[in-house]
């Protein structure tokens, strides 16, 4: 594992836990490992989540819709415990067969609608209720670049600098060099965007802000990886002012706590079946 003159074998083989902090779920096949369908509440829309930078897009996304007066957005939010291997559950596998986080059945079709990966929900959602994308040809493609963008780029900073800068066993050099240098082009990218916009896509308010905000506006807030002042993000200043304005947001702030089991407490709504529930936070 820290030996750096390893040679790979010929064909490679899970050798059991490595000391990473997901090494105990992680696994090199996919499908369901156990039984256990999910439950299913009284509202349209059934989401199956965890507050990470993925699963909250959604939450935002919803209370967002709600805070519009989209009532078809009602929405139960059920806590899937991934460090607990809930995504391997055969109900949640049978919504996504990808056993990642967030996934989201739509129960107002004659046939229930599975959906997953965040960005094809948010698409969706956005579509469905017909808000926060635009309708002009031209700007519609200027919101769905950067919305492929932050599904294309997230996983160099979570995946590869979150990773290797916060939950590898042994801190890399190479792995740590490799990344910061890509999730600092990434920021440099977004504030010379928000440098020309308001928001990421122009001067509306779309999916595109609600999918990189989550972690990008997160990181630079210092909310993700404690790694702001390693990055230096104080310096992307636009990207700041942008990050600052998105989580003054009433719904961004309600999203954020839905399906988060962890931190201080009056942040925390683990399940969110009423819009009243949010009032019960401590
Ligand atoms: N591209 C996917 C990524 C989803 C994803 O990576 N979810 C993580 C939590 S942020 C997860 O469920 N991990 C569980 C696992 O890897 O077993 C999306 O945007 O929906």
């Amino acid at each position: 594992m820290t030996d750096n003159n390893y040679t790979p074998p010929k064909i490679w083989k899970q050798e059991g836990e490595n000391g990473g902090a997901f090494s105990k779920i992680n696994r090199p096949t996919s499908g369901p490992t156990h039984d256990k369908p999910l439950p299913v509440g009284k509202h349209p829309l059934q989401l199956y989540s965890l507050a990470t930078p993925n699963g909250v897009k959604v939450t935002i996304m919803l209370e967002e819709l709600l805070a519009l007066g989209k009532t078809g957005a009602e929405y139960d939010a059920y806590l899937i415990k991934i460090n607990e291997g809930d995504q391997f559950g055969s109900g949640f596998v049978d919504v996504n067969p990808n056993s990642k986080i967030p996934a989201l059945v739509d129960h107002s079709l004659p046939q229930p609608l599975h959906l997953f990966e965040s960005g094809s929900i948010l698409l969706y959602l956005a579509e469905k209720f017909d808000a926060f994308i635009p309708k002009a040809a031209a700007k519609r493609a200027e919101c769905l670049n950067w919305l492929f963008w932050q599904m294309g780029s997230a996983p160099f900073l979570g995946g590869g600098f979150g990773h290797f800068y916060t939950y590898a066993p042994v801190k890399i050099k190479y792995c740590i060099d490799r990344f910061s240098m890509e999730v600092k082009r990434q920021l440099d990218v977004l504030d010379k965007q928000l440098a020309k916009n308001k928001f990421i896509a122009g001067d509306q308010y779309t999916i595109a802000d609600i999918a990189i905000w989550p972690w990008y506006g997160a990181l630079v807030l210092n909310q993700v990886y404690e790694a702001a002042e390693f990055l230096d993000t104080g310096s992307y200043k636009h990207l700041n002012r942008w990050a600052a304005q998105v989580e003054s947001r009433e719904a961004v702030q309600r999203g954020r706590k839905v399906n988060k089991s962890w931190g201080d407490e009056e942040d925390q709504l683990p399940e969110r079946h009423d819009a009243s529930d949010f009032d019960r936070t401590p």
